[in-house]
């Protein structure tokens, strides 16, 4: 056992990235963020308002500024937040019956009886953070904006995932090609209540560490038509899965129509499929079941070849480096 890959590494001559180690090591990544709220970009809908963006900033600082084991502050969102959080929250909860995977109808009304999910006020991440511990472990960290694959993934390995605070701009409710709270609590924290999604992700997360940037992308694609836009079949029928089209009002109706391409997944031509990020995808893959995605990603990953192994230690919250033999 290495304790200590990482020193040991640098005598090495650098040869693998540095990772986090420890579940606190990740507050040494948590402020490199690729797109921050008092920047926003010229297309962005909320560029041109200024209260906007200094709401931004004030979630910004908040996630800069927080330090793993600490409470998450608690927001008092405005009442427009409010709204805007009303109408993405109504639209899809008309929609999950019919366009969700069933994983996802079952935890939903236990967020809403334990969470405080519901129409009339937005979720606050702590209280959601202690829900997802006590189903799988899984705690919430806050984030600016958008993280790199890497660190991104990183984070997946010590079950900790890195939620926006902020919400959408009120102009456009039913689509945003940033991540913001609605896509966060109503696309992503459902499906990591759910013990088999939440140990494949963490294994997505494990697989990262210490990647080379040709796999990290290679991750970073999977996990986006994966957990972000998957579909899978159910009971004959096409559900999503995926996080970008649970939170996405336009898009998950965009999707389970007969406009995208829809292709088999095979993570062998999924991790080298190109997909933009400003707009509806022009393709997704469908797995036969739920189940058989996880296992065909879980197989897939398991050919990636790194001069160590890993193993995840739950009673410390560290990563054990093992030499290969
Ligand atoms: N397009 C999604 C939504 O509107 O909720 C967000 C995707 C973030 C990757
Ligand atoms: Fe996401």
């Amino acid at each position: 056992l290495v304790q200590d890959w990482n020193t040991k590494n640098k005598q090495n001559k650098d040869s693998v990235p540095w990772f986090p180690q420890k579940i606190s090591d990740i507050d040494q990544f948590a402020n490199r963020i690729l797109s921050y709220g008092a920047e926003l970009d010229a297309d962005h809908p909320g560029f041109k308002d200024q209260e906007y963006r200094e709401r931004r900033k004030f979630f910004a600082d908040i996630a800069f500024n927080y330090k793993h084991g600490e409470k998450i502050p608690t927001i008092e969102y405005t009442p427009q937040e409010v709204e805007t959080w009303k109408t993405v929250y109504t639209s899809l909860t008309s929609l999950y019956p019919q366009y969700a995977c069933q994983e996802f109808n079952y935890i939903f009304p236990l967020l809403q009886q334990n969470c405080g999910f519901g129409p009339d006020k937005i979720p606050q991440l702590q209280d959601i953070s202690d829900f997802l511990k006590d189903c799988t472990g899984y705690t919430i960290r806050p984030v600016a904006g958008l993280l790199s694959s890497r660190d991104f993934l990183a984070g997946l390995a010590f079950r900790v995932f890195h939620s926006t605070q902020y919400i959408r701009h009120h102009s456009d409710p039913k689509y945003t090609p940033e991540p913001d709270i609605c896509h966060e609590l109503l696309g992503h924290v459902p499906l990591f209540a759910d013990v088999e999604f939440a140990q494949f992700s963490q294994e997505i997360g494990l697989a990262s560490l210490g990647a080379s940037d040709d796999v990290i992308e290679k991750l970073a694609t999977l996990y986006w038509f994966t957990i972000e836009f998957g579909l899978c079949q159910q009971d004959g029928k096409v559900k999503a899965y995926g996080a970008g089209l649970l939170s996405s009002f336009g898009e998950l109706q965009y999707a389970l129509s007969d406009k995208p391409v829809v292709a088999d997944f095979d993570p062998a031509v999924v991790c080298v499929t190109k997909y933009p990020i400003t707009e509806y995808q022009p393709k997704y893959f469908l797995a036969e079941s739920f189940a058989s995605a996880k296992t065909k990603l879980k197989s897939w990953a398991s050919t990636i070849s790194r001069p160590f192994q890993i193993r995840y230690n739950a009673y410390t919250q560290r990563v054990e480096i093992l030499d290969k033999v």
